[in-house]
């Protein structure tokens, strides 16, 4: 019994005839399968309908499948049936399907080869699903003058790189999705504007973006603007997005980068920054947000003067490079930012992926000036890229694990870094206390004992008093007075000069001033610290217990 009827066999013949009737009349004023039109003339093939335009046309693809190379060398705008819906957010109706094919020459099929002898060409290419090689080439290696080139709404799969070079004077690669691409995805080398925004870019077996000079005529040739934005990249072996050689100014905003750099390169992660020596311009990186990359930032490697590569960092003395506001969190396993080579970074205001600083000084590689840093990692905001929460971006704090490893109550203390002052341990504004407390840190007892900057912490802390009496105290019988307490309560606690607590009490200070009393017949005589601990801060005191 035959079974593999078609839909259209399976049909009566005059249910057929009414199906075909309505098929042929719901298109005919549009494209249907397999045609190409430039207004009511439809061509064999695209090349044909580009090769017959006149400058400026509009050419619509119907769905279908197109095996060809298309040439184009003239201002038309090429358009599928998805001209109009994104690949990313919407629905798309069938696609105008493109093979690459196989070009003499050149290993890799092509779908578009741009190109021109001539100034001003515009060219744009909307709505297709492009498969089996390069979507788009730059096919000008001899003229450098500048066409415009718009490529949007295509979804690549199964592809290769889309590349664009020196004859390229402005591309825009806007709301695409390149899903299973043989090489990066998107690669521009010397062009003169480039603006890649809303992509999606997932399985790449090199890298996501990368935005370059022009390495076919040597590394003269300046990427002049580049505004990389709102690009989602997963899963892809190298950098997520790459600002490399003589690009001159750059932004890099609101992306989101997830299993970049899954080959874990050391030297590379979700963004990379390569051979800066040859940046110009200014290089904004931020509202980033960048994960499971290995690394979050990299500085990389350059060339010397005789264009000889070299291993390590690159001296950005001089060069306007930000990076702020990014998020760089924990699963960048490696380092949140890295750059071994000389001139400091800006890289103030990035979530590093710990607020404990001497967690987040294990983060952070090289020649970075990384705070204040983030001390919250939400994204304030659903828009894509990492949003930091308002006012998230505060002094430096150094916590110190202290009392020693058996206190069960074993808390930190928080204090400032203020660089270049040779004690560098103060202790925070009393107001900012309930912040850092908010934000999660937990405040608690002492340094370690005997330091300079306990005392320091003691008096600038607070100006609530502890008065002991007597000191020293024979027989180890004393008084511990606080006076003027803002707080409700507070902690007692008795330290040794090695960290052992001695002695632990809780007390209510409801009228601001409490006397409590110790007896500690039985320690060996020596110095003690009282420490005090409340709400406002943490008061420390030496004391001398004598037989
Ligand atoms: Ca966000």
């Amino acid at each position: 019994m035959k079974k593999n009827y078609s839909f259209l066999n399976g049909m009566s013949y005059a249910f057929k005839f009414i199906f075909l009737l309505i098929f042929l009349s719901g298109t005919a004023l549009s494209v249907f399968a397999n045609s190409v039109m430039i207004g009511a003339t439809s061509y064999p093939s695209i090349q044909a309908a580009v090769n017959a335009a006149s400058p400026g046309a509009v050419i619509m693809v119907g769905p279908g499948t197109y095996n060809e190379t298309i040439y184009v060398s003239k201002s038309v705008n090429i358009q599928g049936p998805n001209a109009a819906i994104s690949p990313n957010t919407g629905s798309r109706t069938t696609e105008a399907i493109i093979v690459a094919q196989s070009v003499a020459s050149y290993l890799t099929p092509r779908a578009f080869v741009v190109y021109s002898n001539s100034t001003g060409v515009n060219v744009s290419i909307k709505g297709f699903k492009i498969t089996g090689g390069e979507p788009l080439m730059d096919g000008n290696y001899t003229n450098l003058s500048a066409i415009q080139i718009l490529f949007e709404k295509n979804f690549i799969e199964a592809g290769s790189i889309f590349y664009g070079g020196v004859p390229f004077g402005a591309v825009t690669i806007t709301d695409n999705r390149f899903i299973n691409i043989a090489n990066t995805a998107v690669f521009l080398a010397g062009v003169g504007s480039a603006t890649v925004t809303d992509n999606v870019i997932d399985q790449a077996r090199g890298g996501g973006i990368i935005i370059t000079a022009s390495f076919v005529r040597g590394e003269n040739t300046i990427t002049q603007t580049a505004n990389v934005l709102r690009n989602k990249i997963s899963h892809v072996s190298l950098e997520g997005i790459q600002l490399a050689h003589t690009c001159k100014d750059a932004m890099v905003k609101d992306n989101e980068i997830d299993f970049a750099n899954t080959s874990n390169d050391p030297n590379l992660g979700g963004i990379v920054l390569w051979d800066p020596t040859l940046f110009q311009g200014t290089k904004t990186i931020t509202n980033n947000k960048v994960s499971n990359s290995f690394n979050g930032l990299t500085i990389y490697r350059g060339f010397d003067g005789n264009r000889v590569l070299i291993e390590g960092g690159d001296n950005i003395t001089g060069k306007n490079i930000t990076v702020n506001n990014n998020s760089f969190d924990a699963t960048n396993i490696n380092k949140a930012i890295l750059h071994p080579g000389s001139g400091m970074l800006n890289a103030e205001c990035n979530w590093l992926g710990a607020i404990d600083p001497l967690v987040v000084a294990t983060r952070v590689s090289g020649n970075v000036d990384y705070t204040p840093y983030l001390i919250n990692a939400n994204d304030n905001s659903t828009a894509m890229g990492f949003q930091p929460v308002a006012g998230s971006c505060i002094d430096p704090a150094t916590v110190i694990f202290c009392g020693n490893n058996n206190d069960p109550e074993r808390k930190v203390i928080i204090c400032q870094i203020t660089p270049g002052v040779s004690n560098p341990e103060i202790c925070i504004p009393i107001a900012d206390v309930q912040k850092r407390l908010d934000a999660g840190d937990k405040l608690g007892h002492c340094p370690l004992p005997g330091t300079a900057d306990l005392q320091n912490i003691t008096t600038r802390i607070s100006t609530e008093e502890v008065k002991i009496s007597p000191n020293p105290a024979n027989g180890g019988v004393f008084k511990v007075e606080l006076k003027n307490f803002k707080s409700s309560t507070a902690d007692i606690y008795i330290m040794a000069a090695n960290g052992m607590m001695i002695s632990k009490k809780f007390v209510q200070v409801s009228t601001g001033s409490i006397v409590q009393s110790f007896n500690l017949r039985n320690v060996p005589a020596g110095v003690y610290y009282v420490k005090v601990v409340s709400a406002n801060g943490v008061r420390t005191s030496k004391i001398s217990i004598k037989p």
